[in-house]
């Protein structure tokens, strides 16, 4: 059954590995994808330089359209390599293999949809106006129909080219397609059978010499290449007059630089360029401008004599007031269980109300029993709620409010004028929902709540699925603990009761950590048919060190702090979450006023803190952008905005001006001081991300004001992102496209680190 050797060597190895499909559910990777594994790209911790093994299959090299030519050629001869995936969901559930020369879906379970068993297949890419012709042989066991698809792969996933009647005997069927892709050049469909919601019993289905060729490619439109970035960097929204100021140029022909007014395309100030700074992250040798000492009000451009015009940037007093306040309520349009209104916060929202969401019962995972956890906010691009995560968030503002000050209570958000801080009332919306998902019991706290699979792109109130309790895990206890402990100590003089509860939910926690963390070596996993976010962490020390010694600092009770310094080592990363979260307790502790009970560990811990943050200010300056990493993985921008909280400590434990103008470059990368071109907080900066992967935005087709995006991923996951981006250096690896989930989704825990950073510099301590 072997044809002509295909072309293209596809990318679908490695995109087997990113696990996609329509809209969302459980994936089971052909072995050939899992074998592939090790061998395709790399991000270099050193370097964040991306390496790639231009021998495997995965690999694409430039691709030539011309007649003739096979996008898709797969004749299923070898049972180690079918770069095919299988999607369940609604009930589907089936095995994918590869045996005797032909594809195989083993169907136990069709499922309720047509979609509930889908074999696929991605990373080809698609012309616009050129003629394919496909053409397969599928039969099965039974007399049955089918549906088959070529289809954008994210959003509405709305097909290239449909047969949604298409029928299959018991002998091979050929089928055989011409058409003209219309829709603009895709660089990351998916090719997909829904064989789903059928017959009702089991029964297998067979594909077999899969071919899709180019037949006239004279018109087609090239993909388009990612737009080049700006090479000149800066904050785009911009500096208030007396903050540090820098650009940075990804070019280094230049040695000056001109400031220029943009109303009257005057130069106002000039100054030199540094000698080249290596940029490891990048890969990139670039320059740097300092123009601290131009205070000027007004509204400008950097120009170099080779790079052009910057995008604009304001100089003004109160430059920030808009985007601290949208990186705030980006927090109330995700909450959950309520509904969201633009009474207050206007017209800019006026896309994003919607009615009370996720209310009905959910029931606890594995049992019969359904409980009310309604509430809370959805965690980010998904509707899902889980516990580690949204207690990253809610610490980060609740020090927010205690490091940096920033106390507005009109932001807008139901609770605004009430006498206590709009942060602290967001974050008690949280912690409402936190006491929700304590097991009255035992104390300790269910991991998530979602439903069995991610939704479609759908409202939030449209995701109706059954929603599942997922089961206590010793990370969300831990991490449940803490923040309880120190939402006990912050609200206590605005409502004691509330902080009595708190703190009582948090002993209670606790005590389960007592029992059960040690005996937990793994930490959650998804049990098999439940595909949401795992936020996966086999180590509770930390977690269990942060509740620790946050129920010393607020209760002053010594054995909490003896405990805190048993699972204290010097291994323990300086983490703010969601995975390593000792960073929190660390801060809690060295700030608080209970840190001479051991002056000996109070002077440990400090000293570490500094020799971090002394090193970090090093590598931040050699490296350029202000930002010490090389590597960049998944949500890279929450590491920023978390290394800007860590310098900031630093500052609040030295006073040093120094480290404080390093977390106010981490806000200024995060809006366009970096090497992609990018602002990364929607709606803030000419060129400023528009295309998140948030359900809510891309159901209105524009986004949601204030949202930080997960940032550029030396280790692309999803097809779209993978298809683009692959080969880049770390730093590089961005895309504003709404399918790249990896990329550019957005999160409630990528806002409230950002608010923080935010916030100390609109505070100016
Ligand atoms: O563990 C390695 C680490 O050793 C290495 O240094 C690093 C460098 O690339 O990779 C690390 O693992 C990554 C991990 O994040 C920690 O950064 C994984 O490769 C990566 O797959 C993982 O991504 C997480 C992703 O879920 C998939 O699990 C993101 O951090 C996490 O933010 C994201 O969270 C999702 C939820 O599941 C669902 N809701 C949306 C949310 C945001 O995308
Ligand atoms: O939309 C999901 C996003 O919120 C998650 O962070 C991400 C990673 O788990 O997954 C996204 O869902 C995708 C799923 O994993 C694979 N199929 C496509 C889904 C995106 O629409
Ligand atoms: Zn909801």
């Amino acid at each position: 059954m072997k044809k002509i050797v295909a072309l293209l060597l596809s990318l679908s190895m490695i995109a087997g590995i990113a696990a996609c499909n329509t809209p969302a559910g459980t994936e089971t990777s052909s072995e050939a994808s899992d074998s592939t594994k090790e061998t395709t790209a790399d991000d270099t911790e050193e370097t964040g330089e991306t390496t790639i093994d231009r021998t495997q299959p995965g690999y694409r090299e430039t691709w030539e359209l011309f007649d003739g030519a096979f996008a898709l050629d797969y004749t299923f001869e070898d049972p180690e390599k079918f770069p095919w995936s299988l999607y369940t969901e609604s009930g589907g559930k089936g095995i994918l293999a590869c045996e005797d020369g032909h594809l195989v879906l083993k169907i136990e379970n069709p499922g309720t949809v047509t979609h509930a068993c889908q074999v696929y297949h991605d990373g080809f890419s698609m012309y616009q106006n050129a003629e394919y012709q496909v053409d397969f042989d599928i039969w099965s066991d039974v007399e049955r129909d089918f549906e088959w698809r070529i289809q954008l792969n994210g959003g509405d996933y709305h097909a290239y080219y449909l047969e949604d009647k298409a029928h299959m005997g018991t002998e091979p069927t050929h089928i055989q397609a011409v058409f003209t892709m219309y829709e603009p050049s895709d660089p990351a469909p998916r090719f997909a059978f829904n064989l789903g919601n059928q017959v009702g019993s089991a029964h297998n289905v067979y594909i077999d010499n899969l071919s899709m060729q180019v037949l006239n490619s004279s018109n087609a439109v090239d993909i388009e290449p990612l737009p080049p970035a700006n090479p000149i960097a800066v904050n785009q929204t911009g500096y208030r007059p007396d903050d540090p100021k820098s650009c940075f140029i990804d070019c280094i022909d230049d040695s000056t630089f001109d400031i220029v007014d943009v109303e009257t395309d005057k130069v106002v100030y000039t100054g030199d360029l540094s000698e080249p700074i290596n940029c490891r992250g990048a890969l990139a040798n670039i320059k740097q401008g300092d123009f601290s000492d131009f205070k000027e009000p007004g509204t400008y451009v950097v120009r170099t004599a080779t790079s052009g015009d910057s995008y604009k940037f304001t100089i003004a007093k109160d430059v920030y007031n808009d985007a601290l306040k949208a990186s705030i309520l980006m927090l109330y349009t995700q909450r959950c269980g309520c509904e969201v209104t633009d009474e207050k916060i206007g017209e800019d929202y006026k896309d994003f109300t919607h009615p009370a969401c996720h209310t009905g019962e959910a029931l606890i995972y594995g049992t019969d029993t359904k409980i009310d956890v309604s509430g809370g906010w959805h965690d980010a691009g998904d509707y899902g709620r889980y516990v580690a995560p949204g207690a990253k968030a809610v610490a980060d503002l609740l020090m927010t409010y205690t490091d940096t000050g920033y106390k507005s209570d009109k932001l807008g958000i139901p609770e605004s004028g009430n006498g206590t801080p709009d942060i602290l009332d967001e974050a008690r919306y949280e912690l409402d929902w936190m006491f929700k998902m304590q097991d009255p019991a035992t104390g300790g706290v269910y991991h998530k709540v979602t439903c069995a699979n991610f939704p479609a792109t759908v409202m939030p109130e449209e995701e109706t699925d059954q929603l599942l309790v997922l089961p206590i895990s010793t990370t969300a206890t831990g991490d449940f603990a803490a923040a309880m402990a120190m939402a006990a100590r912050v609200y206590k003089p605005f409502d004691k009761k509330f902080a009595d509860k708190c703190l009582e939910a948090a002993k209670k926690a606790y005590a389960y950590m007592e029992a059960n963390a040690e005996a937990d070596k793994t930490g959650f996993i998804n049990p098999d048919d439940v595909a949401t976010g795992e936020y996966p962490d086999a180590s509770n020390k930390d977690e269990f060190f942060w509740a620790a010694i946050e129920l010393f600092v607020t209760t002053g009770d010594n054995a909490y702090l003896e405990k805190a310094k048993s699972l204290y080592t010097v291994s323990m990363e300086l983490g703010l979450g969601w995975i390593e979260m000792g960073l929190y307790g660390i801060h809690s502790y060295l700030l608080s006023d209970k840190n001479s009970a051991d002056s000996e560990f109070t002077e440990e811990l400090k000293a570490r803190i500094l020799d971090e943050v002394k090193i970090d200010l090093v590598s931040a300056k050699r490296d350029g952008y202000y930002n010490k990493m090389a590597s960049f993985p998944w949500g890279s921008n929450l590491t920023i905005s978390n290394n800007g909280i860590l310098y900031y400590l630093g500052y609040l434990l030295t006073n040093d001006k120094e480290y404080r103008d390093l977390t106010y470059y981490q806000v200024d990368y995060i809006m366009g001081m970096n090497i992609t071109g990018y602002s990364f907080l929607t709606g803030f900066g000419e060129h400023a991300a528009e295309n998140p992967h948030h359900r809510p935005s891309q159901n209105k087709g524009h986004a949601v004001p204030g949202m930080v995006v997960g940032g550029p991923n030396g280790k692309p996951e999803d097809p779209y992102a993978i298809s683009v981006l692959m080969g880049l250096p770390g730093a590089r690896c961005y895309v504003d496209n709404d399918t790249c989930y990896s990329i550019n989704e957005v999160a409630i825990y990528w806002n409230s680190p950002f608010v923080y950073i935010l916030a100390a510099k609109v505070q100016n301590k």
